[in-house]
């Protein structure tokens, strides 16, 4: 070992490291350990945004930005201090793979149609009357819908309702940036007029998991929004049972015509945390973005404790050990890169065994100053 130290430090490895640089080359020697490291090294730290400082600079972004002046939309993004580094505007990044963001709408505005590679998901948090255009169909949002946009649809929104109304994006903009696979179109005209009937696809999926004949061979979004009702019928059909003992009682958005994640990069689940329940700590490569929907608690990140309450978001960054415990009767809906893991074969898990599964608190979560 100390031979080791010896040779990276002596004055010849040094010099020819730099000297290399002249010529934009790298020494392996010097990178592997950062490069491979043993076990993921999440760039991305765990950290929380409440709810009162997200909706302030919403509603102080109502005149700085508006669709009418800037053409695109009312959203600001949640950017992960320790991927702030990444150039231009930290790509970005949630976390390393995903970008999530609060949009605000407001009565009377319009977010143009356009469509990009990126896929896109939205979970409405307040309010309602407002509709998505995706491909042709006008979907009127409320809140604990679940909306999705796949990658190469186009898609506008329009508020045609009374009060603002906000939700959740999420998007695999920091995955599609650094692959170099970024493609982005406006639609000709501001907004698509409908194509088909309104909540086409949610009418036509009514009865839950019985798929229409005609979409017996897969589709790209044969649903496009799955209703808070049905969603909320499924977890209290499920909350009769013994929880799961990390996520209690847990549902996956899937597509209905191949049973997979609605979304094919980004998987969305729906879980509820009964009052009193105490997860148990485990760790997973896939990263997690969660909006509590409803209740508080808070979740041990690594030893930190993430106090929550209704309208924070909080991310579990990949391999990071967590567990959730509820003060209330809570909702959480999260969003991850579950998908992207598998297409790399690098989905693994790992169950925290010392001390009944759970980790001891060493900290609390302090927002960090720029
Ligand atoms: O509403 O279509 O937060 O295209 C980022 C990109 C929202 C949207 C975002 C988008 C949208």
């Amino acid at each position: 070992m100390a031979e080791k130290m010896e040779f990276f430090h002596s004055q010849i490895v040094k010099e020819f490291n730099r000297e290399i640089e002249k010529y934009h080359l790298g020494p392996l020697w010097h990178a592997i350990p950062e490069l491979m490291p043993h076990e993921p090294k999440p760039q991305a730290v765990a950290y929380l945004w409440k709810w009162k400082t997200l909706h302030t600079k919403l509603m102080e972004a109502r005149e700085i930005f508006t669709p009418d002046r800037g053409g695109e939309r009312r959203a600001i993004y949640l950017q992960n201090p320790g991927l702030k580094h990444r150039e231009p505007w930290g790509w970005a990044s949630t976390t390393q793979t995903l970008y999530a963001a609060v949009q605000l709408i407001l009565p009377g505005e319009t977010a143009p149609s356009h469509r990009h590679t990126q896929s896109a998901l939205r979970f409405i948090t307040n309010g309602s009357g407002a509709y998505t255009i995706v491909q042709g169909e006008r979907i009127f949002m409320e809140e604990g819908d679940y909306l999705i946009t796949p990658g190469g649809l186009w898609h506008g929104h329009a508020h045609l309702g009374a009060e603002p109304m906000i939700w959740m994006d999420a998007l695999d903009i920091p995955t599609l940036y650094s692959i170099g696979g970024t493609f982005f179109e406006h639609y000709p005209e501001k907004i698509e007029q409908p194509k088909v009937p309104d909540n086409y696809s949610s009418q036509r999926y009514a009865g839950g998991m019985v798929r229409p004949i005609s979409d017996r061979y897969p589709k790209i979004a044969p649903l496009g929004s799955y209703k808070w009702s049905q969603t909320l019928a499924a977890i209290h059909g499920l909350s009769q049972y013994e929880p799961d003992p990390y996520d209690g009682y847990a549902i996956e958005y899937i597509n209905p015509s191949n049973g997979k994640t609605a979304n094919p990069n980004i998987a969305a689940w729906m879980q509820k945390i009964p009052k009193g329940f105490h997860s148990k700590a485990h760790r997973h490569t896939y990263s997690v973005i969660y909006q509590v929907f409803e209740g508080s608690g808070c979740s041990v990140i690594n030893g930190v404790r993430f106090d929550w309450s209704k309208g924070d978001y909080f991310v579990v960054p990949n391999w990071a050990w967590h567990e959730h415990i509820a003060t209330e009767d809570s909702f959480l809906f999260s969003v991850s890169d579950l998908p992207i893991m598998e297409k790399f074969s690098v989905q693994r898990e790992e169950d925290y065994e010392k001390n009944q599964g759970h980790q001891e608190i060493t900290d609390e979560f302090k927002p960090l100053l720029p």
